[in-house]
C-alpha cells in the first residue's frame, strides 16, 4: 500500500483490510504517476504528453495506463503468494509462485515497447470510437522477469499448439462476477520469441500497481493488449484464443485497404499482429517557444523489427534531413533518435519526423482509416515558434 500511495504509512496496523485509502479517491489512481493526461476515468485510461517521454527507458511513474475493467486491489501485499498457472495442450501443467519462477528460470532484464493497439485514435476522421490517445499510449519501461518462452518449454508444449490464452486478475467493470474485461492471446510462435517476458520488476522495482503488479506479460512490438496485466493463468490452446476482446472486431483491422467511414462486414476483419513502424519526438515540446537551434530528439520503433532510419523536416516535408540513430539496447527495445536543427529565422514551424523501418515500410503522411481506430503510425508532428 505504501508504494500506492508514494510514502511509508506510519499507521498502517490500524488500517482496515479491504479500505482503499482516501488518495485514491482524489487522484483516481493516478498515485505514483507523473504528469499523465486522464482520458477516462472507469476504466481509468491516462497517456503520457510525447515531451514527458524524452528518457531512453520510460520511467515508472510515465508509463501510460490502460485498463479496460477494474484491477485487482492490494496486489503489492499478495506478491508473496501470487501464483501463475501454466495449463491447457501442455504435457505438465504447472503452478509456480513469483519466487519460483525467479529461482527455475533464468532472470533477464529488458527494454520493451508497449504500445497501445488504439495509440492515435483521437485523429482519426471520421472518429472512432474508444479512448481518444493521442501519442502517450506508449512505454519503453525495463521489464525484469522470465521468458515466457522458457515457462512454456518447461510445462512442454502439445505438438496441436496453436495459441496462448492470457488471464489476469482484474474484474468486469459492471461487478459481475467470474466475468473478465480482457483475455487475449497470441500465436505460440510469438509466444517463444526470446524477448516475450513474464514480468516482476519494472525498472528495477515494483511493477506499479496499474502497470500490472505483482506480474504480467510483456510482448513487445503486437498490441499492447497482449501483454496481460496482473496475470494470474496462460492456457495453451489447439485454437486461437476466443476470450473478451479477441473475438468480433476488437484488436481487428479490415484485411483490404478501405476508404475513411465505409463499413466492413466482420468476416473480413484480421487480427492485429505486430504494430507498425512510428516515431515521437520527445523534445522540444508541442508548442515550445524556442530559439533558431534546436536539439530534436525521439525515439522510433517498429514491432519485430528495426528501425533503419528517421528523416526530419522543418518545412512541411519539402526537404528532410537525417537523424542520428541509435542501435536498440536490445530486441525489442525503441531506438533514440537527435539532430541539430537549424531553423532560418522568427516564425511558426513544424518539426515533422519520420521513421523507415528495415524493410523499407515507412510512416505515412495520412490515416490508413480503420473502423476501431488502430494502429495510427502518421508521422509525428511538433509545432515551434521561433521569436
Ligand atoms: N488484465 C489486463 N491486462 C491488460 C489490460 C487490461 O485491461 N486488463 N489492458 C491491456 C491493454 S489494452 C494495454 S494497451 C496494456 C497497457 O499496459 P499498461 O497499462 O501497463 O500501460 O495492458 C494490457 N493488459
Ligand atoms: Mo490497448
Amino acid at each position: 500500500m505504501g508504494a500506492m500511495v508514494g510514502a511509508s504509512i506510519p499507521f498502517h496496523r490500524n488500517l482496515p483490510a479491504g479500505l482503499v485509502p482516501a488518495a485514491f479517491a482524489d487522484e483516481e489512481r493516478l498515485v505514483g504517476k507523473d504528469g499523465l493526461t486522464l482520458l477516462n476515468e472507469r476504466p481509468v485510461n491516462a497517456e503520457t504528453p510525447a515531451h514527458l517521454l524524452d528518457d531512453s527507458t520510460t520511467p515508472t511513474a510515465r508509463h501510460f495506463i490502460r485498463n479496460n475493467g477494474i484491477p485487482p486491489a492490494g496486489t503489492d501485499a499478495d506478491a508473496d503468494a501470487w501464483t501463475l498457472t501454466v495449463d491447457g495442450l501442455v504435457d505438465r501443467p504447472a503452478t509456480w509462485s513469483i519466487s519460483e519462477l525467479r529461482a527455475r528460470f533464468e532472470v533477464v532484464t529488458m527494454a520493451l515497447v508497449i504500445e497501445c493497439g488504439g495509440n492515435g485514435r483521437a485523429f482519426f476522421d471520421p472518429p472512432a470510437s474508444g479512448s481518444q490517445w493521442t501519442y502517450g499510449a506508449v512505454g519503453c519501461s525495463r521489464w525484469t522477469g522470465v521468458r515466457l518462452e522458457d515457462v512454456l518449454a518447461a510445462a512442454g508444449v502439445g505438438s496441436s499448439a496453436v495459441y496462448t490464452a492470457h488471464y489476469g486478475a482484474d474484474t468486469d467493470l459492471a461487478g459481475e462476477p467470474g466475468k473478465m474485461p480482457l483475455s487475449r492471446g497470441v500465436p505460440i510462435a510469438k509466444a517463444m520469441t526470446g524477448n516475450v517476458l513474464v514480468a516482476f520488476a519494472q525498472n528495477d522495482g515494483p511493477i506499479h500497481p496499474m502497470n500490472g503488479a505483482p506480474l504480467r506479460l510483456v510482448v513487445p512490438g503486437w498490441p499492447g493488449s497482449c501483454s496481460q496485466k496482473w496475470l494470474r493463468r496462460i492456457r495453451v490452446r489447439d485454437v486461437v484464443h476466443d476470450g473478451p476482446k479477441m473475438t468480433g472486431t476488437s484488436y481487428r483491422v479490415p484485411r483490404y485497404p478501405i476508404e475513411p467511414g465505409e463499413r466492413v462486414a466482420e468476416k473480413d476483419f484480421r487480427i492485429i499482429g505486430r504494430m507498425p513502424v512510428k516515431s515521437l519526438i520527445t523534445n522540444p515540446a508541442n508548442g515550445a517557444k524556442t530559439g533558431r537551434t534546436i536539439e530534436v530528439r525521439g525515439h522510433a520503433w517498429s514491432g519485430d523489427r528495426t528501425v533503419a532510419a528517421v528523416d526530419l523536416s522543418h518545412d512541411f516535408g519539402a526537404t528532410w534531413t537525417r537523424a542520428g540513430l541509435d542501435a536498440p539496447v536490445n530486441d525489442g527495445a525503441w531506438q533514440d533518435f537527435r539532430a541539430k536543427v537549424e531553423l532560418p529565422g522568427a516564425g511558426y514551424y513544424e518539426l515533422w519526423s519520420r521513421a523507415t523501418d528495415r524493410e523499407g515500410a515507412m510512416q505515412p503522411h495520412a490515416i490508413d482509416w480503420n473502423p476501431r481506430g488502430y494502429l495510427n503510425n502518421t508521422l509525428h508532428r511538433v509545432a515551434v515558434r521561433v521569436a
